[in-house]
């Protein structure tokens, strides 16, 4: 069975160009992806996964709102009672900023990785295999994540 991926840009961010080539190109890696879309609230990523029993989250945040936007969301997660790996990306802070504080501080919040807005799509697809011991074909799925970085 295809892994499951929940996709959507969070908070009353509008970009969508960068989450619609995400989801083309996990879909076209064998993902099964539920795009949420722009403008998603913490609470339709949840349900959305918990309706899905979905493996794992992407969120996208562009407009430099990403900090706010995501307070409390794996709280939230967790008093769902979901067994998720969770990922963020995008233009996480207002301006030039020092990625690697931004990278620690979306860590501390909880995601199990964090991407910048050089991110090639290839990069995610590559980190959800290595989390979820995938090979060349998801019919070689084992659910054994390995979160690093
Ligand atoms: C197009 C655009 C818009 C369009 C969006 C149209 C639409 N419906 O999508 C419009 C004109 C509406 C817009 C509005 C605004 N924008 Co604008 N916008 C852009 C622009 C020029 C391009 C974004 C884009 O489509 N890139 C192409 C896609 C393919 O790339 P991407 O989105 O970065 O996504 C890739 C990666 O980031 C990564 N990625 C993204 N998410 C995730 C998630 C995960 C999990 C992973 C692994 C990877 C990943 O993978 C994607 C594919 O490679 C950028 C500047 C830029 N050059 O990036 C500014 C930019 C994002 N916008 C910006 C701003 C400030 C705004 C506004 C607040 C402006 C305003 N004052 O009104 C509003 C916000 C409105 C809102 N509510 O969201 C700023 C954000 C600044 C910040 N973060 O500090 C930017 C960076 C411009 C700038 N230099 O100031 N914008």
């Amino acid at each position: 069975m295809a892994t499951k991926v929940i996709l959507g840009v969070i908070g009353s961010d509008a970009h969508v160009v960068g989450i619609t080539i995400l989801e083309q190109a996990l879909s076209a890696s064998g993902f099964d992806v539920v795009n949420l879309g722009m403008q998603t609230s913490q609470e339709e990523f949840v349900e959305a996964a918990a309706a899905h029993d979905a493996e794992a989250i992407l969120v996208s945040s562009l407009y430099g709102h990403a900090k706010q936007d995501c307070e409390g969301f794996h709280e939230r997660i967790e008093e769902a009672d979901l067994d998720v790996v969770t990922y963020i990306g995008g233009n996480l802070a207002v301006g030039q900023d020092d990625f690697a504080e931004t990278r620690a501080f979306f860590r501390e919040l909880g995601f199990d990785r964090v991407f910048d807005s050089k991110t090639d799509p290839e990069e995610a697809i590559a980190a959800l295999r290595a989390d979820f011991d995938l090979h060349s074909s998801e019919d070689e799925r084992e659910r054994t994540p390995s979160l690093s970085a």
